[in-house]
């Protein structure tokens, strides 16, 4: 638990930070924020002659949505009111082995096994947020994107890992037209579907999940590291050229920043060899494990969901991986472990959604 404490610390430091320097251009903030629900955000500007435009959102077409699967059956294409992206499938695979014999990345080698599942393409972005949630957009990053890169196309952040589980019921309503494959509850009989406002009133605290559902969900620790790559490479895709598949910040000496203190459109370096990208850097991406120690050379059985809750919900530590955009490199090794408390927040912090086969 020793690193896990690490971490934990880390993260409450850095919270703390965060809301000191956060409170102090809440103003800033508050004063560029609008309502941007997609169909309904017109860009009236606030008058002042030198500001940049706000983006204007893509127009949802409420009688586009659903699921194509593709005929080999490797790709699933989700259409939600004509936001369109891509689930690529991980096949089932046993005994994969998984983390790096260093002390250091609190991940000693062990092994997994695992059920075929699909997995985004690409972080969730701002986007396919809007098109579900319908309301402001959470992202901190919400406006001035890179020279031409699309403001609608970066990753959401600044959403908490209880925020993005209710999202993935949402989605999973909307695109299926119905909360039968739900995956996520608010009760242990798996009967309430947990929602948004469970989520933004924090009550109940607890997310319960069955498993048996096929809809979209985060992915677990264990298979978002499969799905970067395991052990085959240091980065997502790559062992040293980390520039050509990532987004991040500078270790002194040895890479210099390449991201510019900002989030960037997804999809634009080189994926991995699953086709997945920015699976290091960007955004940190939520896993639904709840934080807890590996033991060395263990073998986690198929379909591992992490260790069980912790008594006290407020305890309630959730994992989240890859690096963002201004972590030093070291974060964005496929091994690395971080975490967040449930109800945290950051300006890389957003999520990739894993289904199972869903039609
Ligand atoms: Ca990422
Ligand atoms: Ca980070």
């Amino acid at each position: 638990m020793k690193n896990l404490k690490v971490f934990k610390s880390v993260a409450l430091i850095s919270m703390a930070i965060f809301l000191i320097v956060g409170l102090s251009s809440c103003e800033a903030l508050f004063g560029k924020m609008k309502d941007s629900i997609p169909g309904g955000g017109s860009g009236g500007s606030g008058g002042g002659g030198s500001e940049d435009p706000e983006p204007t959102w893509p127009q949802p077409n409420f009688t586009l949505k659903g699921i194509t699967n593709s005929t080999d059956t490797l790709t699933k294409t989700c259409n939600l009111y004509g936001c369109k992206f891509t689930m690529k499938k991980m096949p089932a695979a046993n005994n994969v082995a998984l983390g790096y014999d260093e002390e250091d990345y609190d991940n000693p080698p062990h092994t997994a096994s695992f059920s075929a599942f699909y997995i985004a393409e690409t972080e969730t972005t701002q986007l396919l947020w809007q098109f579900v949630v319908k309301a402001k957009n959470p992202s901190w990053h919400d406006d001035d994107p890179a020279l031409g890169e699309s403001q609608w196309l970066r990753p959401v952040e600044k959403v908490t890992w209880a925020q993005c589980i209710a999202f993935c019921n949402d989605l999973t309503e909307q695109i299926t037209g119905s909360k039968d494959q739900c995956v996520y509850y608010s009760d242990s009989a798996c009967t309430k579907v947990y929602n948004k406002v469970d989520a933004n009133n924090k009550t109940p605290k607890r997310v319960y999940a069955n498993w048996s559902k096929q809809g979209f969900r985060l992915p677990t620790e264990a298979e978002w590291e499969y799905a970067a790559g395991g052990t085959k490479y240091n980065y997502a895709g790559t062992d040293v050229d980390l520039d050509s598949v990532a987004w991040h910040g500078e270790e002194e000496g040895v890479f210099a920043d390449n991201a510019g203190g900002i989030t960037h459109q997804v999809k634009l370096k080189r994926a991995n060899d699953n086709g997945l990208y920015d699976m290091s850097g960007n955004v940190d991406e939520w896993c639904w494990d709840v934080g807890g120690e590996i033991t060395k050379n263990t073998n986690l059985g198929k379909d591992y969901h992490g260790p069980a809750m912790p008594s006290d919900p407020d305890d309630d530590y959730r994992i989240c991986r890859g690096g963002d955009y201004d972590d030093e490199p070291i974060k964005c090794l496929v091994r690395t472990r971080d975490g967040w408390g449930y109800d945290g927040n950051g300006t890389g912090l957003g999520f990739r959604l894993v289904c199972g086969n869903l039609n």
